[in-house]
């Protein structure tokens, strides 16, 4: 059997319509399927009973980009400033919740995680760190990095976040940052996989590395149980 991993979803109001609801980017499907996964995308929602349901069936999980955690997610550790406060785009309180809700859940059944930009975000924030509300000039393009501990064979990754962890969670340990210094990659040491990564590697050709080891890690708790 292959690994299930749940991807969580992005919060969309579309257009006109006013429709809401999660969406998966394609991107993060198709990586999990090339690393030998099946990708579940999960519905939008932080109804215990239901995220209690995915963390006991799926054997991993990606945590996906999207936009910033809002204020009152306590993420910032402090109250925004009106001009800080404006750089925040795409929130949603119930893709907040749910993301924090699910990183607990992950850290306490031990299952493989991989946090992708937004991902290692919340889960840092989730297993009680902060992020800088906003860096401006960090945004886009790519960048080197240098890894304290190598996890994946990439020096220059692609940068579309203008947010970066601040004070990290005590769980966590930085592996990997810009030449400016902003945390680009962690690990959870005590687990068999919690790893979060600044970049996208869903979009940068020939890292696959990620999902490889998501995946195998997903598989290798699955044989085991
Ligand atoms: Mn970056």
């Amino acid at each position: 059997m292959k690994p299930l991993i749940g991807i969580t979803p992005s919060a969309v109001r579309m257009g006109p319509s006013g429709k809401y609801g999660g969406f998966c980017d394609v991107m993060y499907s198709r990586a999990i399927e090339q690393a030998g996964g099946v990708p579940v995308a999960l519905p939008l929602t932080c109804v215990r009973q239901t995220l209690n349901h995915f963390l006991s069936f799926c054997d991993g999980f990606l945590l996906s980009g999207g936009g910033d955690l809002c204020e009152a997610s306590g993420a910032y550790g402090r109250r925004l400033t009106p001009s800080e406060r404006k750089t925040l785009s795409a929130v949603d309180a119930t893709r907040d919740e749910m993301e924090m809700r699910l990183v607990r859940g992950i850290a306490e059944g031990d299952i493989p995680v991989l946090g992708i930009c937004r991902g290692v975000q919340v889960m840092n924030v989730a297993l009680g760190g902060t992020l800088l509300a906003d860096i401006p000039g960090h945004r886009d393009g790519t960048h080197g990095i240098t890894w304290t501990r190598r996890l994946f064979n990439c020096r220059r990754v692609n940068s579309s976040h203008h947010q970066a962890l601040d004070r990290i969670a005590p769980s966590l340990t930085v592996v990997a940052r810009s030449g400016d210094g902003l945390v680009e990659a962690v690990v959870r040491p005590s687990a068999r996989f919690c790893v979060g990564v600044q970049f996208h590697p869903e979009r940068m050709a020939g890292c696959d590395g990620p999902f490889k080891k998501l995946v195998a890690a997903a598989r290798a708790r699955a044989a085991a149980r």
